[in-house]
């Protein structure tokens, strides 16, 4: 028996490619998208389509009760960059939004849930290369705050209430379906748009300015990897290190630019700068590929040529 799969924030940059990647094995039928204000793309409706506010619980409830969801994969958050300039806001969303799934889950008998953290969660005392998974995380921004909490949080409930909530430090995830919106690696996936609509892209990051990255093909495959494996292989339920490469933007740029030739451009730092220099250039991942197998398949050139081919085309639909 395939699961019943309740996702939210199923408009946003995982969702809108994970709703339709579970579908394709477990049934349209069988994986609810909950979207909150953006609708998301059109595929999202080739299955059912609930509008749920992560905010209020009593709503959590009721989606987890009249879907039938024995697995949630609870996306919907703000991002680093969005985060810094509400933090109030990024706090109600991905703390009180959290909260209300994992209340609702053990209440309603969900079996497994998933929920993102990121890079995000470390911060300057983390060593910069290969931070390793228990490497102090204290991290500087609201954002990391609340996937350090979010953390402690889903290991507490697989402590106190046997809820098996399993959690990927995600690095900047790169698509070429739905943009990101309001982080701070995603001048990663605007520079593919801009090359391809403009010839040049003003980068919001300096140069040098390195960060672990991965392709969401490989994001996809080890979101399900972790939520399909046997209980006895998930030995944290805190988050697990996840890694694919790294590049500094310039690196990216070069790599553009060797399939874009005249490819031009220019760097002007912002308020993201100052997040990007708080989080490690690379991650050491070896718990997750010796827990429960993980491998990226993608390395930075068969990333780029993919994003080109498939956005190039996606865009010339348009
Ligand atoms: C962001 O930049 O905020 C996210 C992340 C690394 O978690 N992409």
């Amino acid at each position: 028996m395939p699961p019943k799969v309740l996702v939210t924030g199923s408009a946003g940059q995982i969702g809108a490619e994970l709703v339709p990647h579970l579908r394709s094995f477990y049934g349209d039928a069988n994986v609810v998208a909950a979207v909150h204000k953006a609708a998301g793309p059109p595929s999202l409706n080739d299955g059912p389509v609930i509008t749920l506010d992560t905010d209020d619980p009593d709503a959590v409830a009721s989606a987890v009760r009249d879907t039938g969801a024995d697995t949630v994969y609870h996306l919907a958050a703000l991002l680093s960059a969005t985060g810094e300039k509400d933090p109030q806001l990024a706090w109600k969303v991905n703390m009180d939004g959290l909260r209300n799934v994992l209340e609702a889950s053990r209440k309603g008998g969900v079996s497994r849930v998933f929920w993102p953290s990121s890079i995000g969660a470390f911060g300057p005392d983390a060593p910069r290369k290969d931070a390793p998974q228990n490497a102090p995380l204290n991290p500087t921004t609201i954002y990391g705050v609340t996937k350090v909490a979010g953390e402690l949080l889903c290991n507490y409930y697989f402590v106190k209430y046997g809820l098996d909530v399993r959690c990927l430090r995600y690095p900047g995830l790169i698509s070429n379906v739905t943009p990101p919106g309001g982080g701070t690696t995603d001048y990663a996936v605007e520079i593919f748009y801009e090359a391809i609509r403009k010839g040049s892209y003003s980068c919001f990051l300096r140069e040098d300015t390195v960060l672990p990255m991965m392709y969401m093909p490989d994001a996809l495959k080890a979101t399900v990897l972790i939520m399909e494996a046997d209980p006895s292989r998930v030995i944290r339920h805190l988050g697990y290190n996840l890694a694919a490469f790294s590049f500094s933007a310039g690196e990216l740029a070069a790599e553009i630019r060797k399939r874009i030739p005249g490819f031009r451009v220019s760097y002007a730092p912002d308020s993201r700068q100052k997040i990007a220099d708080s989080w490690p250039m690379s991650i050491d991942d070896s718990e997750a590929r010796k827990d429960w197998g993980w491998s990226p398949g993608y390395d930075l050139q068969g990333m780029v040529s993919d994003m080109l081919t498939k956005l190039k085309a996606r865009l010339a639909l348009r």
